[in-house]
């Protein structure tokens, strides 16, 4: 795997999450895999999970893990081609990617939409430069538009929980004070939308996501009917993602506090398991109730952070 990127990266699926089960059964039997070789993280922007979950998998198989913090003392990066560089940033990324390739095996990078405009943060133009420009393979840590290390561990995580063969997973919309990306939620739909589940999204008028990723998945705007019947409730928010009204795209459209998980909400539902990828903000998104109840899963989903990376770290470790 020289790009992990979109669930049609990871090739079959069910084959994916056999072999991401049993890397959880003994996460260290590929311990020489990564012998000598190293593992670049480059984050852009703030993580908790996504930097100590991809470290834990690169070292169960072996690797070195090399971590930067671009904005932490790194030179100020410009990432437009053709600027005179007469302001504040030293460095372009035209030089530091290929630097960057030089000192790893493989390179893993989180840099966020920047909602300056929807055309280059759905070109994912900074991540396609280091695809082009690191000569390594490259992994997402969440770019743009996609979060797929995200994505595949939720997936795991639902395999592990489903009741019966074929799930209905809600994803839904909650209020948040500050514009967030898409990323999560287009990851999400693209890689429900691939698995055997019922997927069904629900958010306000406006929040409809790019057609790239929602595909023909069911929209239901009415949340509560949404929730009937539902299995798991997958809760998040998104800022306007631009599809209807492209000059709203970033915006904060709605904070309405009714679309709020409580426990009213999950009574709606068949008994269902609630996740998010974290961090959550408590009570906006979901309440203390039910993110405390006994079928929040929010934690052991988090911990299967390490076993998508591992997967996918491991892929291309193979395939170098
Ligand atoms: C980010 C987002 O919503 O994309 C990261 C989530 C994994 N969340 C925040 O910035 C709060
Ligand atoms: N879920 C997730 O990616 O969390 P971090 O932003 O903390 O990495």
């Amino acid at each position: 795997m020289k790009v992990f990127q979109h669930v049609s990266d990871i090739g079959d699926l069910k084959q994916a999450i056999e072999e991401a089960l049993q890397i959880k059964a003994d996460r260290y039997q590929y311990q020489s895999l990564g012998k000598n070789k190293t593992c670049m993280l480059i984050f852009f922007n703030n993580s908790l999970r996504t930097r100590l979950s991809t470290q834990k998998a690169a070292m169960n198989l072996g690797m070195n893990v090399i971590v930067l913090d671009v904005n932490q003392g790194a030179w100020k990066l410009e990432t437009e081609r053709g600027v005179i560089m007469d302001g504040d940033k030293s460095e372009h990324l035209l030089e530091a990617i290929p630097v960057m390739g030089c000192y790893c095996d493989i390179i893993g990078v989180r840099s966020f939409a920047r909602f300056e405009n929807r055309e280059d943060d759905y070109q994912e133009k900074i991540l396609n430069q280091f695809i082009k420009y690191s000569g390594k393979p490259v992994f997402f840590m969440e770019s743009a538009t996609v979060h797929p290390l995200q994505a595949f561990a939720d997936l795991i995580t639902i395999e592990e929980y489903k009741r019966n063969q074929r799930p209905k997973v809600v994803l839904t919309w909650a209020p948040h004070p500050k514009s967030l990306p898409q990323a999560v939620p287009n990851s999400f739909a693209q890689w429900m939308n691939a698995a055997d589940v019922n997927f069904v999204v629900t958010h306000p008028e406006g929040y409809e996501l790019d057609p790239l990723f929602v595909g023909d998945a069911k929209v239901e705007y009415d949340q509560l009917k949404a929730f009937e019947g539902a299995d798991f409730i997958y809760a998040k928010n998104w800022s306007c993602p631009g599809v209807t009204r492209p000059e709203d795209y970033g915006k904060v459209l709605s904070k309405d506090m009714s679309w709020t998980v409580d426990t009213k909400h999950m009574e709606l539902t068949n008994n269902a398991y609630f996740m998010h990828c974290l961090p959550v903000r408590r009570n906006m998104i979901v309440t203390d109730d039910v993110i405390e109840s006994p079928t929040s899963i929010v934690i052991p989903e988090a911990a299967n952070r390490e076993i998508s990376a591992q997967v996918v770290l491991k892929r291309m470790l193979e395939s170098l």
